[in-house]
């Protein structure tokens, strides 16, 4: 961690307000906190963007799907096992009769990740399917200095 710097912001009345009303809701106890943490999500989020430098990348993927649909579990398990330096774990949870959940951790560089999430994503009988983003924080800060 470095040292704290404070700085001062200019910002509307109305605007601070709802910024506030926000960050309680979301639980955070000081505005510097939830400063901090916008500041480190827009950092991830642009080098993330620059796709060519985002080599190492982390990624959680979410499908949810009907495990009765005509060779799709078979597919994503094929393509997965295509893919399987990306994969670093599989969470499969049995959310109802016919419904299940999988959360895919990948990890590689943000093309290939996001090339396997789409391909899984587009399987037909995939129901819905995001793909979360990330960086460790402490290379991102390191390289933007
Ligand atoms: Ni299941």
């Amino acid at each position: 961690m470095g040292e704290l710097i404070r700085f001062s912001v200019s910002v509307e009345d109305e605007l601070l307000e709802s910024f506030d009303r926000l960050i309680r809701r979301q639980g955070y106890v000081n505005r510097s906190e939830a400063l901090r943490d916008l500041m480190r999500d827009a950092l991830v989020r642009a080098h993330l963007d620059e796709e060519s430098k985002a080599t190492d990348v982390l990624g959680t993927l979410t499908l949810v799907y009907d495990h009765h649909a005509t060779d799709l579990a078979d597919r994503l398990t094929d393509l997965q096992h295509e893919h399987y330096q990306l994969i670093v774990s599989v969470l499969h949870v049995h959310i109802s009769h016919d419904d299940c959940m999988e959360v895919i951790v990948l990890r590689g560089s943000a093309k290939k990740v996001r090339a396997l999430a789409d391909a899984l994503i587009s399987l037909k009988g995939v129901k819905h399917g995001r793909l979360f983003l990330t960086v460790p924080a402490k290379r991102i800060i390191e390289r933007r200095r």
